[in-house]
């Protein structure tokens, strides 16, 4: 595997129209999760990956594994478990651009795992373990040990550990994120996280300052996601901005900053220049925001390259 991910998965509902969700009575069943939507965006660039979970032995939970599966992302390490049910989340598209999120995750199927269930032969076998902050936020006292037991055996197989802080403060306190997730940092190989959530942790919004104290704390990677402003990067030496590439349209934010990661992931295992890299994973949230859902609009390899050599498509 190139790339891994570990994560809870939800279907997320979509409303078919915009307002509160009081006066919404469709909604589209979709499938989002931040570790599963880089999962499928790696997938989608040609990488081989795949994703650690768990999910409610119901059908959302068969949904959410058939699209895994049919996205091409191996899901050899997801169990079923029927204790508890797949997780949900609703949205609600405020007509501002604002989007409101109700989850109907606790308890989630992650507690059915313990450190016991992350397969060491997986991890040895993949060359980035990619975390986010959102499976410590959904249950940091039964999840974090989790993700411990994976970030230790990455460590002994020399497997790099990228980490996204995700944060949702529908899910937990600022304090209890800063905590929680200060402690996972001096593992960290690849930090892709924005500016406004390393102020949550670090306590500034500073792009020096950020990518000194990431420095220190021994992440050789840095890639901090400005949204519509672009995103800037650290590595051996460099920072660089990367000017943001304007979507033609913005439908839905949601899971443009996993389609980013994906991107510099797979800059990252190609050895990439980090100038080429940002602005690879740049062009992927611009895509990703430009549709529907929390990953329908994660791009092919091959659509990525014709935009960037200026090509135009045949599609007829
Ligand atoms: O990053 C996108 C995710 O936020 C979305 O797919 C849903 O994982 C999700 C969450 O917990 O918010």
């Amino acid at each position: 595997m190139d790339v891994i991910t570990m994560g809870d998965a939800m279907v997320a509902f979509n409303p078919t129209t915009h307002g509160p969700m009081r006066f919404v009575s469709t909604f589209e069943k979709k499938v989002g999760g931040a570790e599963l939507n880089t999962a499928i965006g790696c997938a989608r660039l040609g990488l081989q990956s795949g994703w650690i979970s768990a999910l409610g032995k119901d059908e959302f939970g068969r949904f959410i594994h058939h699209f895994a599966r049919g996205e091409g992302v191996d899901v050899s390490e997801v169990t079923f478990t029927k204790n508890y049910p797949t997780s949900l989340n609703f949205k609600e598209f405020r007509g501002d651009g604002r989007i409101n999120t109700t989850y109907y995750r606790h308890p989630s199927p992650f507690l059915a795992l313990s450190t016991e269930d992350v397969n060491e032969n997986y991890i040895k076998r993949s060359k980035i373990l990619h975390l986010t902050g959102l499976l410590p936020g959904v249950d940091a006292e039964h999840n974090i040990p989790i993700i411990k037991q994976a970030i230790a055996l990455a460590k002994k197989h020399h497997v790099k550990v990228s980490f996204d802080p995700n944060i949702r403060l529908k899910l937990w306190t600022e304090e209890k994120a800063r905590t929680h997730l200060a402690e996972l940092l001096p593992d960290v190989d690849i930090l892709l996280a924005g500016k406004e959530e390393m102020e949550i942790i670090l306590g500034t919004e500073d792009t020096d300052e950020i990518i000194e104290q990431a420095k220190e704390l021994g992440i050789s990677y840095v890639a901090l996601k400005k949204g519509a402003a672009g995103s800037v990067g650290y590595h051996e030496g460099e920072t660089i901005e990367s000017p943001p590439i304007p979507p033609s349209q913005v439908v839905d934010t949601v899971g443009a900053g996993d389609g980013f990661n994906a991107g510099i992931l797979y800059g990252l295992i190609h050895d990439w220049p980090l100038k080429k890299t940002l602005h690879f994973a740049n062009l992927i949230g611009s895509k990703v925001v430009s549709v529907n859902g929390d990953n329908e609009g994660l791009p092919f390899l091959e659509d990525l390259l014709m935009d960037i050599e200026g090509k135009d498509r045949i599609d007829r």
